[in-house]
């Protein structure tokens, strides 16, 4: 059976690159792409977007929905640039012209449209904040009901996060950092929600071995398309800083496809909205259930990122 996602992601390179394993997948169904200004600026994220679909969607018809949300805590600058370079790719610019069009409402409502539209559950794949599935949630409720689960990359019940700020304490991922408040809404909606924290993403950062793995694969367009974007950003040397890149989306992306990659178990969590610690997620035993991925099979990850970018040039 094929799943049904709508995808919402915030335009940094593993989110680009999440989006076009998507368009790989053959037991998924994509029925709405959003994208949201946190880790990226909107508009290059909104046009490579719209050009990954033409250029790698096998001819799928979908519109790309902008995010009206703002954030409380922004992302820095640097980070959000690499947007720029993706969205200049000669391999994206080939055609001179964009035919994927823009959705005509922002994303929370693209997203309630599409979820009160649906006839079969819908897996909402978020890896970017919450603040749009909390926006819907504002509006319309009842679209709970139609979502078989979420599936997030964010938030981590290690001491140490990825947030390193003058007003955090360090114990939050920058996902749940950049609207805590969104965090606290979907956590106290009724859905299932599956989280793919920290924990498992430490183990899949990106290193020059793997590097070089996606460049002797070149002569396929989906590798090169892959090493060149993860070209922009850097990689894991003697010791890990605040910038180095992780797959933290892609491996959230391929969980999607195949769960068997991961291991998991049940939780019981919370989310904090007390600066400095504004954004941190913790377990608590009345918490609400949720089930965390905190392991991965790192050859069977790589392979199958492999895999499907092969198929782009079919
Ligand atoms: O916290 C991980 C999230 C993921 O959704 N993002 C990047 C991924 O898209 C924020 C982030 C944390 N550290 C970063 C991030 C870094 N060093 N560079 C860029 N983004
Ligand atoms: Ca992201």
């Amino acid at each position: 059976m094929l799943k049904n996602i709508y995808f919402d992601h915030d335009g940094g390179v593993d989110d680009l690159i999440s989006l076009f394993l998507l368009l790989q997948m053959d037991n998924i169904r994509l029925i709405g792409v959003a994208a949201v200004n946190a880790d990226s600026y909107l508009q290059p994220s909104l046009a490579a977007s719209r050009k990954i679909i033409d250029r790698f969607g096998h001819g799928k018809k979908l519109a790309v929905a902008a995010s009206s949300a703002r954030g409380v805590h922004p992302f820095p600058k640097e980070w959000r640039l690499t947007t720029y370079s993706e969205n200049a790719l000669p391999l994206l610019n080939e055609s001179g012209k964009i035919i994927t069009p823009l959705a005509e409402q922002p994303a929370h409502l693209d997203l309630i449209a599409k979820l009160q539209a649906a006839t079969q559950p819908v897996t909402l794949l978020f890896t970017g904040p919450l603040t749009d599935l909390a926006a819907a949630l504002k509006v319309d409720p009842t679209i709970s009901q139609k979502v078989e689960r979420l599936i997030w990359m964010g938030g981590t019940f290690l001491e140490k996060g990825n947030v390193e700020e003058p007003d955090s304490d360090g114990t939050q991922e920058w996902n749940a950092f950049w609207d805590p408040a969104a965090v606290k809404t979907v956590f106290d909606a009724p859905i299932k929600i599956d989280l793919v924290s920290l924990e498992s993403t430490n183990n899949v950062p990106l290193t020059p071995k793997v590097r070089l793995h996606w460049a002797a694969l070149r002569r396929f367009t989906g590798l090169d398309f892959i090493g060149n974007s993860y070209a922009f950003v850097p990689e894991l040397n003697q010791f890990a800083t605040n910038s180095t890149y992780y797959l933290w989306d892609v491996l959230t992306t391929c969980y999607c496809y195949d769960h068997s990659l991961v291991k998991t178990k049940a939780i019981n969590c919370d989310v904090s909205l007390a600066a400095p610690s504004d954004g941190k997620t913790f377990l608590t035993t009345n918490g609400r259930p949720a089930t965390l991925v905190y392991d991965v099979n790192r050859s069977q990850f790589f392979n199958l990122i492999d895999q499907l970018a092969k198929r782009a040039d079919n």
